[in-house]
This record gives structure tokens, sequence and C-alpha cells, in this order.
């Protein structure tokens, strides 16, 4: 019952994280709208406007992009001078549209009007447009033309916010000599509206408008509606992202809430870790660190990387909309047009294994990724195989019986050899015909695919009896499969001991159990690892942030560890703070090492810390010191992610063990939070 419960529930969360319907429409209109863009996968986004003039310098800066208005703190009659300066002479729609083309992309979205606020079309709305400029050429008209001739979906995007338009509020904080005095932010809704209907209705069918800048506090739910009610009174057509509404979550970019507008999510610069079942979204993300052209940027994503990231999104269900920030002379950086052969190359041979595919039935491949499409004997999945290569690949826990496999790119489909090993599908690798990129294979299996994924259980610390309490879930105690074990390290099989009652183990805890079917395993082997600090008790000298500690201090032991997403609720937030916890082993324990798990992500002002300190105490009150690490704060520019800090000290017996985290403070000059309170997020100490 209790299951029941919760899956029901958890399936009407999924409808209202998920289908995110206008009010008066049905189902089967949103799948009508959305067909050609599931098919599709694959998309180019183009950031151009006057902000690729200074090519992300100002006075000596080059870290700017599209941004550079703001960034740079530009007044706007400074800004507007670009205007003056805007001809990019070697502009070629059929140009661009064959780059995407080529690189087997289905659609383009065009930046008709940045924040910015400049427009790419010929507007009758304002002057801050195109023809202002010394080209005088309607991008948007010449880029839809080329695009219906190759077959192209062309789509907009769309700014809500808008630097330029003096109606629009809020101002830049730094834009002291702006007044606000007659500003009328109605009236900038009904300019942005007016606009929305001109891009949609000059240049014949726009498959796509992707609205973004929706996140001031000028803009909110209600607007959305009207916004979205206005588009929809003169197009049923047009797919519109969840951007024109408010209630995106970051740069995650799903919107959790029943309300939400809009057609699909828009993760940013980000891959959600697994599939979102019934959701549509689409990362958009940039080949080097801008949207907008930088002359400066070089840190340019190696090709492999792009078609793994293609490869990756295809197999969790998701969009990849790849950037391309021209030049101001309108043609693309050489860098992408190189990047964008390679991965034309590469789809050319591979594409049937992304167009029209699902995601696949495996939650975690250590060799590569899968995708699916349904075929008329059953299933055919596409293994997409991440260099280098192993000799073989093993499908987790597929228990459907294999038809046939081979190379996507042999044309003679010559029969790869297919093996079981402990219950999972194994093939062999044509090792001569590897694929530098990613090499794709192609399994036939009868029916839908069923993934056996191993014994599945839940573990509780008891603090009475000292032991950890361990049972099956319900999903995984089918009554036809039996249940091997072992606490001892050593690996599974039906000569061991059967699961058949709850188990009470002492810390540490080092179960590994796997299902057999008679006598074949089926399945992978599920190993449970949990270290004399889980489930104890901690103390913290001062409480995490109110916003983010969702689940308090013992989330630090509980053994499930955050997701990169700080407001997961399992991460304990400090801003400009230290942490200090003490964790309570509850007798004396030999140890040796710690494991933290911390978050970087800058631009939400999270960073490394400045330093980690263990001490350990055999009575609570005396404590000597472990180890203490310095990192280097100076490197703060760091990729988003989760870290994990290891480190070992001498033997030591103790019950006590504190830990303390130092936080930088304040963010670093060149950060945008500059002299604000640094963040760091911590999750799940390991004492061992
Ligand atoms: O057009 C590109 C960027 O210029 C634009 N979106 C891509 C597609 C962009 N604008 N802002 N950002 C990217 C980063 C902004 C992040 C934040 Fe927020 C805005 C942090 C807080 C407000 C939105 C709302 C993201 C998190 C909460």
């Amino acid at each position: 019952m209790k299951t029941f419960i919760f899956k029901t529930s958890a399936l009407l969360l999924l409808l209202f994280i998920s289908l995110n319907l206008y009010p008066q429409e049905l189902k089967t209109d949103k799948d009508t709208r959305m067909a050609w863009w599931r098919d599709a996968r694959f998309g180019m986004f183009i950031h151009w406007g006057l902000y690729s003039i200074p090519a992300g310098e100002w006075k000596g800066d080059n870290s700017h992009a599209e941004w550079i208005r703001t960034t740079a703190q530009i007044p706007v009659d400074e800004y507007n001078k670009f205007a003056l300066k805007f001809n990019p002479v070697k502009f070629e729609a059929e140009t661009w549209v064959m780059a995407a083309r080529e690189a087997g992309m289905k659609y383009i979205v065009l930046t008709s009007k940045h924040h910015d606020g400049f427009c790419l079309w010929n507007s009758d709305q304002t002057d801050f447009d195109v023809m202002s400029t010394p080209f005088k050429r309607d991008i948007l008209k010449e880029l839809a033309d080329a695009c219906r001739k190759h077959n192209m979906h062309i789509c907009w995007y769309h700014s809500i916010m808008d630097w330029h338009h003096p109606d629009y509020l809020p101002r830049r904080d730094w834009e002291t000599g702006r007044t606000t005095d007659s500003a009328d932010f109605e009236r900038y809704v009904q300019y942005l509206k007016n606009q929305v209907h001109e891009i949609l209705t000059k240049y014949g069918e726009i498959s796509i408008l992707w609205f973004d800048g929706e996140w001031e506090s000028t803009w909110n739910h209600d607007r959305a509606v009207d916004l979205y009610n206005y588009i929809r009174s003169f197009n049923k057509n047009v797919i519109i992202n969840n951007r024109i509404d408010v209630f995106r979550d970051g740069m995650a970019g799903m919107s959790n809430n029943q309300q939400a507008l809009g057609d699909y999510g828009t993760p940013e610069q980000e891959i959600p870790d697994t599939g979102i079942p019934g959701a549509d979204w689409e990362s958009c993300m940039t080949m080097n660190d801008h949207w907008g052209f930088n002359a400066a940027d070089q840190n340019w994503k190696p090709a492999s990387q792009l078609i793994q990231n293609l490869v990756d999104i295809a197999s969790k269900g998701g969009n990849y909309l790849l950037n391309v920030g021209p030049k101001a002379d309108g043609t693309f950086p050489p860098e992408s047009i190189e990047r964008l052969k390679t991965i034309g190359n590469w789809m050319k041979e591979n594409g049937s294994s992304i167009y029209g595919t699902q995601a696949g039935p495996f939650e975690n491949l250590t060799w590569g990724r899968c995708t699916q499409k349904q075929t008329e004997q059953g299933t055919r999945l596409f293994l997409h195989v991440f260099s280098p290569a192993p000799p073989k690949i093993s499908l987790p826990g597929l228990m459907n019986e294999p038809i046939k496999a081979w190379l996507l790119s042999d044309t003679s489909q010559t029969a790869l050899t297919i093996t079981r090993k402990n219950g999972s599908p194994e093939i062999t690798l044509p090792v001569s015909r590897l694929d530098d990129n990613c090499t794709v294979l192609v399994l036939d299996i009868k029916g839908k695919p069923e993934v056996n994924k191993g014994p599945e259980f839940s573990y509780h610390y008891n603090v009475t009896s000292n032991k950890v309490e361990i049972d099956l879930t319900g999903a995984t105690s089918k009554p036809d499969l039996t249940v091997y074990y072992t606490t001892d390290g050593t690996q599974p099989t039906d000569k061991m001991e059967p699961f058949t009652k709850p188990l009470a183990l002492k810390l540490p805890v080092n179960l590994k159990a796997v299902n057999y079917l008679g006598k074949k395993q089926i399945g992978d082997i599920t190993e449970i690892n949990l270290p004399v600090s889980f489930g104890k008790s901690v103390s913290l000298a001062k409480e995490p942030a109110a916003k983010y500690s969702a689940q308090g201090a013992s989330s630090l032991t509980d053994g499930i560890l955050g997701s990169k997403k700080f407001t997961y609720g399992r991460w304990l937030g400090f801003e400009g703070d230290n942490m200090e916890a003490v964790i309570d082993l509850g007798g004396k324990i030999a140890i040796h090492s710690i494991t933290l798990n911390y978050l970087v992500n800058t631009g939400s002002w999270i960073f490394e810390p400045e330093r980690i300190i263990v001490e350990t105490s055999g009575d609570g009150k005396k404590y000597s010191a472990a180890l203490s690490k310095k990192f280097n704060t100076a490197l703060w520019k760091q990729p988003e992610g989760v870290r994990q800090f290891f480190d070992v000290f001498p033997e030591t017996n103790a019950r006590f063990v504190k830990v303390i985290v130092s936080n930088r403070g304040i963010c670093p000059d060149n950060h945008p939070g500059k002299g604000g309170k640094a963040w760091i997020f911590i999750d799940e100490i390991k004492v061992e």
C-alpha cells in the first residue's frame, strides 16, 4: 500500500513537472506540436548582435560577451553607437544554414533580440534595430528564407528583459543616470507583445519561440499567462519554451510547478543527471565559455566531447541546442566551423542512433550511453561506446533475448559476438573499426527492454542496537527470484546464504548481493558500503543557512550524496561562514581517513573551501590535530560539480571527529559577486 501511494504521488508529480499543458489544450494537441521537435534532437543556437562588435572586450577587460552592456557597465548612449558600426558584410544566411545542416542539426534558434534590446529585424516598434545600422538588411528575413529553402526549422530567441527600452524596469543598479520617472512597464509589455507578433507573422511559420530573461521582479506568472494566451490567439503551432513563465529551477532549467507554462524545460550549460520521464527538455550549451562572440576565448571543447554531449542528452530523452557566436563580420568562428564539420561527419554515419530515438533503458553504463527505437520485432538499442572503448561491453541486467548486434556504420551488418556473463549480455567490439569520437553498435532485442538492476535494499542505522538494519525493497523481492549475499567482501553466488529476512549488521558494512532465477544469475551485483560514521549523530557549531538546509545536520552521515544541485536539500550551505561539525561515533573506534563532498558552482557563488581541518578526540573535550589541508583559493574559476576530498591521517582510536571546513568568506575580485558573501556547500562525511 505504501509503495502504491508513493508511486501514485510520484507519478502525479511527474505529470505536473512534465506536461505543463496550456489549460484549454489536450495532450494530443501538444504531442502534434512537439512531434518534429522530439525527432530532431539537435539544433543550433545563434547569439548575434551589437555585442559581437566589441567581441567580449571593453577597456582592457576581455571577459565579456552578450552581457557586455551590463557586465562592463556601458552607458546606454555609448552602447547605442555600436549600431553605427554594425555592418556584417560577409553575412550569408545560406552559409549559416548549410553549416547547421551539414552538422546534422534540424533547427536554428537565432537571437531576434537579446537582453541589450537590439533587434536584428526591421521592427515597426523601434529604431534600435538593424535598419538603423549601415547594414540595413533584415537578418530574420534572410535567415528564415534560407532555412525554408533548406528544410531547416527556424526559431527565434527573444529576451523579455530589455536594457535599452525606456519603459523596461528595473534599471541596472549602476545605471543611476537613467531616469525611471516616466517609465511604464505596462507599455513595455505592449511593446514586447507587438514585437512577438511581428516576428511570428512576418517570416512565415516559426517553429520555436525561445524566451529568456524572465527572472526579474517585474515579470510574473500572470504576465506569462497573458503573453501565452496572446500568442496562442493567433498561433497554435509555435513551440514555446518554459522561460515564458517564472518557475524555472535555475540553470537546471525544469519547471517544477503545475501552473508553469511552456512546452519544454531549458537546462542551461548542463545536462540532467538522469532522464526526466514524460518531460520534454533541451540542454543549451556553448562550444567555448561564451554565448556571444569573444575573440579571446580559446577554451573550446573538443568535438568528441560535443558528440558525447549530444549522445548523453539523447540517451536521457532530451534535445541538444549547441551555440555558435558569429563574428561581427557575419562569419562563424573557424573553431566552430571545424567542430560542426566533425560532428556532421559522425552524424552522417550515426545519425539514425540519435534522430527519433527515445531515452535508453539503463541508468548507469560505464562505457557510454544507450538510445532506443521501437521496431516490428521488438526494440532496437543503439549502444554508444565512448572512446577509449573496452574490448567488450556489458548490458547490465538486460533480460531480453538478443536477436543480433552489429556496427551501425557497417553497411554489411556483420553480426558481432554476443555472450552472457553473470546474467548480463556482453558484446565483443570490432577492435579495428572503432570511432575515436563514439562507436555506435546496434542491438536488436525481442520485446520491450526489461532491465533487472540487481537487488535493491533500504537501510538505516539503529541507535539503540548500534547496528544497521537492512531489508530488500518491495520492487526487488519478487517471489521467483532468490537473493544471495555476502558480508565479507567476496562475490556472492548461489553457493552462499540466501537472503530471507532483514539483516542487522555492525558497522562498517560491506554487503554484496545478487539475484538468481533458479541456477542463473540475473542482473548485476549490488554493493552497499557503509563506513563507521554512517548514521552517527552530528552536531554543528553553527547552523547552516536556513534557505537550503532542508534535511539538517544528520544529512552529513546519511549515506546519500546530494546531486550537483545545491537546492537538493541534502547539502548544508553556509553563507560567508565556516562549517564546524562534530561526529560522535558512539564509542572509540580505530580510524585513519576522511572523505568529504563539497559543491562548486561559482556562477551561484559557491566555491571550494579555503581549508579542511580534522581533529579527533576520545572524550569530546580535548582534541588533537589529525590533518589540515589548504586549498588554492586563487584558482576559483572551476567547472561546476560535486567534488570529493579524501585524505588519510595516522591511525588513531577516537570517538569524536571534528571537521572544520573554512569558507573563503567573500567572492573574489574578478567574480560578478565581488565582495559579496561566498558560499560553501557540504555533504556526506565518511570516517573510516
Ligand atoms: O542567452 C544566453 C545567456 O546570455 C543567457 N541565457 C543564455 C541562453 C543568460 N542570462 N543569464 N544567464 C544566462 C545567467 C543568469 C543566471 C541568473 Fe538566475 C539569473 C542567476 C540568477 C538570475 C535564472 C534565474 C538562473 C538562475 C535563476
